[in-house]
């Protein structure tokens, strides 16, 4: 009986061991995993401009705001965000294919929030 007992007693250590592992495993995999493109946005302008990324690949733009709320829309790629002011926005995008998208502010800024734009370029 003691020797059952001893038994279990490994045999859930143990599974409790593996199993904690691998959550460290697998979650340290994804941090590392993605290209970060960071980005701001201010009036009327956002800096990159031009950003290239490689059809299929995930990247997280991490957009910051510097001035005041501004919006970022990619409607060819369904992407759409708020960026609030002074924080920073994560926006995840894995572009399916290959071409020129414009983004552009979608939230009122200012007299030159029609001209806030720019393109992503999605190569092979
Ligand atoms: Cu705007």
């Amino acid at each position: 009986m003691k020797r059952i007992i001893a038994v279990t007693a490994f045999v859930v250590l143990a599974a409790g061991i593996a199993v904690g592992w691998l959550r460290f495993a697998t979650a340290a995999v994804p941090a590392g995993a993605e290209q970060v493109v960071h980005m701001t946005a201010k009036k009327f302008e956002y800096t990159p401009s031009q950003i290239t990324l490689k059809k299929g690949v995930p990247v997280v733009l991490e957009i910051t705001a510097l001035d005041r709320d501004h919006g970022f829309k990619v409607p060819e790629l369904g992407v759409r965000a708020d960026l609030k002011s002074g924080q920073v926005t994560r926006v995840r995008i894995v572009p399916d294919r290959t071409g020129t998208f414009e983004f552009r502010c979608d939230v009122f800024c200012g007299s030159g929030h029609e001209d806030m734009s720019g393109e992503i370029v999605v190569v092979d």
